[in-house]
């Protein structure tokens, strides 16, 4: 076949790279469809053998409320929520256990994650899983108890389809909404790793692998 550039003949044989499978959603944010769904299995076995040995819950806010979102962690640091604030541990304050470590397939997800959207050399420190059921949702926020603001946020999605609303590093802008399903992942740095984004409340529905539920890891440095 006779392509635009000569070179590329050589790669006829290979299936096109989907465009679709890289969005750049702002300055510094990127969405990759699918990257964790061919693993998805064994990511998903890697995440159940942490809930066993930290099991979800749902924490308090400094405000007084209790999340719907339930979350436990891996890697060298939890993040905790509870009415003295948010903030890292070591140590699971359920258990006073250090969090289980990070299964290397997760990390070796993020860090290819990472790269692919051009954050080279991720070493992330903490694994967040939060379990949404319908109805669950995550108010806009931030990621700001981070100290390293100079590496990304990894996020990727399990299960159930879920409306991410990602925005600026300022409230007043209204963000966008992106339909995120299973195996979908968004890496945010750079100028937009301080930008609010959030998740509307789950909606019903029954996945394949997961059943009800959706299921988000989200992959952070914190110590610089
Ligand atoms: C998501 N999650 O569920 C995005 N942030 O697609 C988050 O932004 C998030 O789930 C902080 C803590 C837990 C989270
Ligand atoms: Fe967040």
């Amino acid at each position: 076949m006779q392509s635009e550039y000569g070179v590329m003949d050589l790669f006829d044989d290979l299936p096109p790279a989907p465009d679709d499978a890289y969005t750049l959603i702002a300055p510094g944010a990127v969405l990759l469809r699918g990257l964790g769904r061919e693993g998805d299995a064994a990511l998903l076995r890697a995440v159940q053998t942490v809930i066993a040995q930290a099991p979800l819950r749902h924490m308090q806010t400094p405000g007084g409320y209790t999340m719907s979102v339930a979350m436990t962690s891996c890697g060298a640091l939890g993040w905790v929520s509870d009415p003295q604030g948010y903030r890292y541990s070591a140590r699971d304050p359920v258990s006073n256990q250090p969090w289980p470590a990070m299964p290397d397939c997760l990390l070796a997800l993020a860090q290819r994650a990472a790269a692919q959207a051009g954050y080279a050399n991720f070493q992330p420190e903490a694994c967040l899983i939060n379990q949404y059921l319908p109805g669950a949702k995550l108010s806009l926020h931030q990621d700001k108890d981070e100290q390293d603001l100079s590496a990304p946020i990894v996020s990727l999605s399990l299960g159930l389809p879920a409306v991410f609303l990602f925005g600026t590093p300022s409230r007043k802008d209204r963000p966008q909404r992106w339909r995120l399903v299973h195996g979908d992942v968004v890496v945010w740095g750079g100028p937009s790793r301080l930008a609010y984004h959030g998740v509307q409340p789950l909606e019903e529905g029954a996945h394949a692998l997961l059943g009800r539920q959706r299921l988000n890891l989200t992959f952070r440095r914190v110590r610089v």
